[in-house]
């Protein structure tokens, strides 16, 4: 247990010993704001957030409505394609799987893909296993705070390494959708915005994929 104040290195260091910084990757104690395009605006009178796809009912809730669903918290470690990573990020909002237990989402068996879709089109695909994670959230806040407009505000997904659970995949973080209006449950699965562009389709940052060959 460190007594003192450590830089940001000695606590890389720690990071690395205790194996929760993937290969290439380094510490960063800032959080950097990384997408493609601008920031939109948000309307909370005409903001809706939509389900569809591979599901028995679609469904759409105000942001008054989504305020109400089930909330959870989770701490967990980010990690961005382009080198940094951050720990300890707690995040705060709506597991998709806590949705389906209490049957807000009811699932066709030939679910098997999510879509993410976000303002201005920008997408993110994962596998629906990895969605219904842990570590995959659809967060309103970000330590405690809501969300600033540059992070995702009012709804972004987020997804991310939990210490420890060696047994949830861990895709890198820009499979989380800023400005998250929508998720398509979908039985084949399809490449969203990063990954049409090159990126690799799973984004295992235990693996380094980075890149699609
Ligand atoms: N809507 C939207 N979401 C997005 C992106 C984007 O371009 N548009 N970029 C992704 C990428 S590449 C990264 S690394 C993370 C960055 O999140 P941050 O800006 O909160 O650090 O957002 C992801 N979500
Ligand atoms: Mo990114």
């Amino acid at each position: 247990m460190p007594d003192r104040v450590i830089g940001r290195r000695e606590r890389e260091q720690l990071l690395r010993r205790e194996g929760r910084l993937p290969p290439g990757q380094s510490l960063t104690e800032k959080f950097p704001v990384l997408h493609y395009g601008p920031v939109p605006p948000f309307d909370p009178e005409t903001w809706d957030f939509g389900v569809w796809g591979e599901i028995e009912q679609e469904q759409r809730w105000t942001w008054e409505e989504f305020l109400k669903l089930p909330r959870t918290r989770v701490t967990m470690d980010i990690h961005c394609v382009t080198r940094w990573s951050k720990a300890d990020t707690t995040w705060e909002g709506v597991s998709v799987r806590r949705l389906i237990e209490e049957g807000l989402i009811k699932l066709k068996p030939s679910a098997r893909f999510v879509m993410q879709h976000c303002e201005y089109g920008f997408t993110a695909n994962l596998p629906l296993e990895v969605v219904l994670q842990d570590s995959f959230l659809l967060a309103t806040h970000f330590n405690g705070q809501p969300l600033t407009p540059e992070h995702g505000y009012p709804l972004r997904a987020v997804v991310g390494y939990i210490p420890g659970r060696e047994d949830l995949k861990t895709p890198y973080f820009w499979k989380g959708g800023k400005w998250l209006r929508g998720l398509e449950f979908m039985a084949q699965d399809r490449p969203g915005f990063w990954e049409q562009a090159g990126y690799h389709n799973e984004g295992d940052v235990w693996k380094e994929q980075r890149l699609a060959r």
